[in-house]
């Protein structure tokens, strides 16, 4: 047994409350190293003739990666305390792993060792808005979606898609472009929108924000927002804005403040000033978002920093019904701000989602006192790589059970899964070009917990590369779009909300294959069996389970009794029983 990789600790991914009433337990064992383990759990009050009663449940192993496997229990305590801790069998030895180390006996004479869970508190419940569950998001980069009023069109605008964007181009894309083209939203049967920056700012991209509370004169004003609101949620669409909260813009008043009193000037210290005189170049010297001059890093540990962004986060919610705000370089803001946000904006509308962007690990912000969710770039980059045969069948498992063991399930229930964004290449050019795997990237994402997203253009077959490549003017000519692909798109959606283990709701699990992708999904009394062949040769597969139905399948591919013929980058999805 190799006890160096046994890991376990209270309240974080290893152990939290699902719900009001049930803990989540998990451990983590070296790869087929155990055989069994058992939990031990009970109340630490419950105790009879100087000796600690507990009870055994055996975990369930729920997956593992590379090096691990994770093993899970969900425990109902009727006093909503515990302790407990794990005996680990491999075969030859049996072993209590506890917060004090391991024991060859289970210790019941002193409570202290084993690992606690002190007290299930709702109010440290993480909790999540229930409707993001069920919510497909759809980006919109709002300067490349629609012309709808070339009266608003800024000095300098170029004719939609008469060329591919630069970083300083200008199309004119605005609200009433988005409200003119909502058919096309909501005929995909997306529920979500999720908006990059729309606020007054310098830019094409809006992310140096001149005032936090106008609209940028270029999309309208703050009527046709309301409008465009409005009308989103009349056809049951929900409305994500982006804050920048980390950086202003340079043309940020407070900041031309600075630029011109220095160290005089009352907003000094709204920014992270390294001087008294202040210089833009050849470097800043002040603390900026990356090296870039023009977006100084606001203070926000300065009270009337933070009010001033408490303000405006309450303002477009309350004054403008807005459902969630997405939180621009999240995690190089304080953690007490976001806590302030979260009480703020929750406190207004507690249904408000709110999405921090982070690339990374992001468990400190998941507790259930800051995000809701974060923009799960580790499930893109699995996904991203396994299609396009930058890595293997099992690498790829690996890394999405990886993805499923780093956070809490109520977490993962309204994770944000895209596959791209405006900050990297679109999916088919990722591709090279290859529909086929871009179909087979939105199978595997449109049947993924969580909360998808699609990034404008692409369920019509739009390319480009990184930023600015990727942010391209919408193509509404449908001559150049690929229907194809957005029917197919629309039909993975509609099957997300009308079969229940296809979303949200089924759990899924890999099944144990060599070449071909299989995996199951349960919810209800309904399991699905999805697989998915990326090789470029047929594939045969032989399975025990009795099929229902064939819920799909891709028009080469065959169904006969148990045996599925894959074509090449071909799929079938079965309810089996
Ligand atoms: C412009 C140019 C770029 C140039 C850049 C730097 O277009 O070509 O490289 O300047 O000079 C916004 C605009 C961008 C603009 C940028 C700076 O949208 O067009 O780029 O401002 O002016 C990290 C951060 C993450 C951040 C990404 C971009 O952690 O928060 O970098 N994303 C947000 C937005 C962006 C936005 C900003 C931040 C700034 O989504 O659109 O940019 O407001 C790894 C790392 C990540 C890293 C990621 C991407 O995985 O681990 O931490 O994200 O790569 O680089």
């Amino acid at each position: 047994m190799l006890k160096e990789a046994v890991y376990h600790r209270a309240k974080n991914n290893f152990a939290y409350a699902y719900d009001k009433e049930t803990i989540h337990l998990r451990l983590r064992t070296k790869k087929e190293d155990i055989q069994k383990v058992t939990l031990i759990h009970g109340d630490p009050y419950v105790w009879e003739d100087g000796k600690w009663i507990y009870e055994e449940k055996e975990m369930e192993k729920s997956g593992s990666d590379d090096l691990f496997d994770y093993w899970f229990a969900s425990l109902k305590p009727p006093y909503r305390r515990l302790r407990y801790s794990f005996l680990l069998e491999d075969g030859e030895e049996m072993t209590n792993y506890t917060e004090k180390g391991f024991f060859d006996h289970v210790p019941v004479d002193d409570i202290a060792y084993h690992f606690c869970f002190p007290f299930l508190n709702e109010a440290d419940v993480f909790t999540a808005p229930e409707w993001a569950k069920e919510t497909i998001w759809y980006q919109i980069f709002p300067e490349r979606f629609g012309n709808g009023d070339p009266s608003l069109d800024p000095e300098g605008t170029i004719a939609w898609e008469s060329e591919d964007p630069k970083p300083d181009s200008f199309f004119g894309g605005d609200f009433q472009g988005v409200i003119d083209h909502l058919d096309h939203i909501e005929s995909l049967g997306v529920n979500g929108l999720y908006f990059t920056p729309i606020f007054k700012a310098y830019s094409n991209h809006k992310y140096d924000t001149i005032d936090y509370m106008e609209i940028d004169p270029q999309f309208g004003d703050k009527e046709t927002f309301r409008i465009l609101v409005k009308e989103c949620h009349k056809r049951g669409i929900r409305v994500m804005l982006d804050a920048v909260f980390n950086h202003s813009g340079y043309y940020f008043a407070p900041f031309q403040d600075v630029l011109e009193n220095g160290v005089q000037s009352k907003y000094y210290q709204w920014f992270h000033m390294w001087e008294q005189e202040v210089k833009t170049k050849p470097q800043p010297n002040y603390d900026t978002f990356a090296f870039v001059p023009e977006m100084p890093k606001l203070n926000t540990e300065h009270p009337e920093v933070k009010q001033h962004l408490l303000d405006v986060a309450k303002y477009w919610v309350e004054e403008f019904d807005i459902d969630g705000w997405r939180l621009d370089v999240a995690n190089e803001v304080d953690h007490a701000f976001w806590r302030d946000f979260r009480r703020t904006v929750k406190s207004v509308k507690p249904e408000t989602y709110i999405l921090g962007e982070i690339w990374h690990d992001s468990m400190p912000w998941l507790q259930g006192d800051q995000f809701d969710a974060v923009m799960n770039y580790p499930f893109t980059n699995a996904v991203l790589k396994y299609f396009n045969d930058e890595m293997s069948l099992s690498q790829f498992k690996n890394q999405i059970t990886h993805v499923q063991h780093m956070y809490p399930e109520n977490v993962n229930e309204v994770s944000f899964n895209l596959l791209d964004s405006h900050d990297t290449k679109r999916i088919l050019t990722y591709a090279d070009g290859n529909k086929d795997a871009v179909k087979m990237m939105y199978l595997f994402q449109l049947s993924y917990e969580g909360a998808p997203c699609i990034y404008y253009g692409d369920e019509i077959g739009m390319t480009g590369g990184d930023d600015p490549g990727c942010r391209k003017c919408m193509e509404w000519n449908e001559e150049n779009q690929d229907l194809e692909l957005f029917q197919y798109v629309k039909k993975l959606i509609h099957y997300r909300k009308t079969e229940p283990a296809f979303g949200n709701r089924g759990k899924l699990s890999f099944r144990d294959t060599n070449d071909i992708l299989v995996y199951e999904k349960k919810a209800d009394d309904q399991t699905l069996l999805f697989a998915v062949n990326t090789l470029s040769e047929e594939k045969t597969l032989t399975i025990d389970d009795n099929v229902d139905r064939v819920l799909d399948q891709d028009e080469s591919s065959n169904v006969s009794g148990h045996n599925l013929t894959l074509a090449p980058n071909g799929y079938v999805i079965l309810e089996i029983n």
